[in-house]
């Protein structure tokens, strides 16, 4: 039989491991009901209690200079985008943008080292959706930094976010703009920014985010939470295979929260705004489109 563009795209993301190694049972979730503050899976349930913030507040300030240094959901941003007033969803956007391909991100923890070496096109992602990405243990994430250019007229950058300093710059890690279009338990996997601030507006589905500040213990990070390697500082955390976790693993994984750290719940709308430095883990609770800048303000050089 003919391998399928997903198995195409698996094989160049991880030539040496047989397709079977992509299947797997994977931790079960109910998704939330639209609008819910909370979400369980396993025995944790994850509560929301970040602020909500309208745009309004800083539509004056073009470098952000005002805005938090903690996570924040911004509202009314996308308000009048077209690609929120007529929601880009997986199957919408397979239509607008038929036969392009585009990069994808994710899978188990041997296929984490290769970001967007596969590629598909949308309709064969929407396919893979509806049949086989609840088969794998960690389902793959279309993740694009290419094709925003050509839909740019659909969405508008807010004034707050208008200034990035690194714009143009070739030292620039990553590019700053990405189409995220995530099957139901895809995600990305636990990762700071420590220079840049990301904002990530949600168009369908929901997205469900584990932030921490930037000077967290590790240990938190890599999930030490449940009495395992409590108080053993001998364990050298660099060298753990924990930070090649799925989203879907972490969040399967993970007992309580440290203070500090902050749940988000985003529905369509909302815009999660992230400052510099803190970790976030991220799991399409349901199946997702959104779009994610991730950009560096005046205020960080000004430190
Ligand atoms: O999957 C997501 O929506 C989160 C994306 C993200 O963490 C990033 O772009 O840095």
């Amino acid at each position: 039989m003919e391998p399928s563009a997903i198995d195409r795209a698996k094989k160049s993301i991880s030539s040496a491991e047989p397709l079977s190694a992509w299947i797997g049972p994977r931790p079960q979730f109910t998704p939330p009901p639209t609008e819910s503050k909370s979400f369980t899976i396993g025995e944790q349930t994850f509560v929301d209690r970040c602020p909500r913030l309208p745009l309004e507040n800083y539509l004056d300030d073009t470098h952000g200079d005002s805005l938090p240094q903690h996570p924040a959901v911004l509202l009314n941003v996308c308000s009048d985008w077209d690609c929120f007033s007529s929601p880009w969803t997986i199957s919408t956007l397979s239509s607008i943008v038929p036969s392009t391909p585009l990069s994808l991100d994710g899978g188990p923890g041997f296929a984490r080292g290769s970001i967007c070496f596969g590629s598909v096109t949308l309709p064969e992602y929407a396919r893979y959706c509806k049949e086989d990405a609840a088969k794998d243990s960690a389902p793959l994430y279309v993740f694009d930094h290419r094709i925003l250019s050509t839909l740019s007229s659909s969405f508008s950058i807010p004034a707050c976010f208008s200034n990035d300093v690194l714009a143009g710059d070739p030292r620039r890690a990553l590019p700053p703009a990405w189409l995220l279009v995530g099957a139901e338990g895809s995600g990305t996997p636990i990762h700071d920014h420590p220079t840049t601030i990301a904002w990530n507006a949600l168009l369908s589905g929901c997205k469900v985010w584990v932030c921490f500040p930037p000077d967290i213990d590790e240990s938190f990070l890599l999930l030490n939470l449940d009495g395992e390697n409590d108080g053993d500082k001998s364990v050298d955390s660099s060298a753990s295979d924990d930070f090649d976790l799925s989203a879907i693993e972490w969040f399967s994984r993970c007992r309580d929260l440290p203070e500090g750290a902050e749940v988000i719940i985003q529905w369509p709308g909302e815009v999660v705004f992230l400052p510099e430095g803190w970790w976030h883990v991220v799991l399409n609770a349901q199946e997702s489109v959104a779009i994610s800048y991730s950009i560096q303000l005046q205020r960080f050089n000004d430190k």
